[in-house]
């Protein structure tokens, strides 16, 4: 099973979008493995959007996910990486395609409602970046076995 690090960003949590967008992953199957709100700190933005630092967009990117609470979660499930960003959809919201949760509820520049990691390497390094490990809960759900061949 794959693990992907999820972030719903401020605009998400100042829409009140939260509990759809959990939705959406819980109705698809996958599991929360670890759920949190955090403020984020000027550090942990840097640290999270590293891969951007020069990029003309880093300074507003930083400023942006530290300027209002965000969700952060761990979702666990069968090639859970590619299935969530499909989920997701595209970076530049009116590019993302209807059914996709940027596709379905967001329009505009940064304003991209959530993050995913888009690739294994990616997600343990976020995943370690944003939770300690007794954070994430390994336990069995009934209906794993029906989600689950
Ligand atoms: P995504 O993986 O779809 O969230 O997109 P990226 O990791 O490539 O980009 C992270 C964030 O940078 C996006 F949410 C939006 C922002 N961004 C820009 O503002 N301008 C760009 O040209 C590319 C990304």
């Amino acid at each position: 099973m794959q693990q992907t690090l999820v972030i719903v960003k401020p605009d998400g949590v100042q829409r009140g979008l939260v509990g759809k967008i959990l939705a959406r992953f819980e109705e698809r199957g996958l599991k929360i493995v670890a759920l949190k709100m955090v403020q984020v700190s000027h550090d942990l933005a840097e640290e999270h959007y590293a891969v951007h630092k020069g990029k003309f967009f880093y300074e507003g990117l930083v400023n942006y996910i530290g300027s209002s609470p965000v969700v952060a979660m761990v979702l666990e499930g069968h090639e859970a990486i590619s299935v969530v960003r499909t989920m997701v959809g595209a970076t530049r919201p009116w590019e993302a395609a209807a059914g996709t949760i940027r596709g379905d509820y967001a329009l505009m520049g940064l304003r991209n409602l959530i993050h995913a990691s888009d690739a294994p390497e990616t997600a343990a390094n976020e995943i370690a970046l944003w939770f300690k490990p007794e954070e994430l809960l390994s336990y069995t759900r009934e209906v794993d076995r029906w989600v689950n061949e």
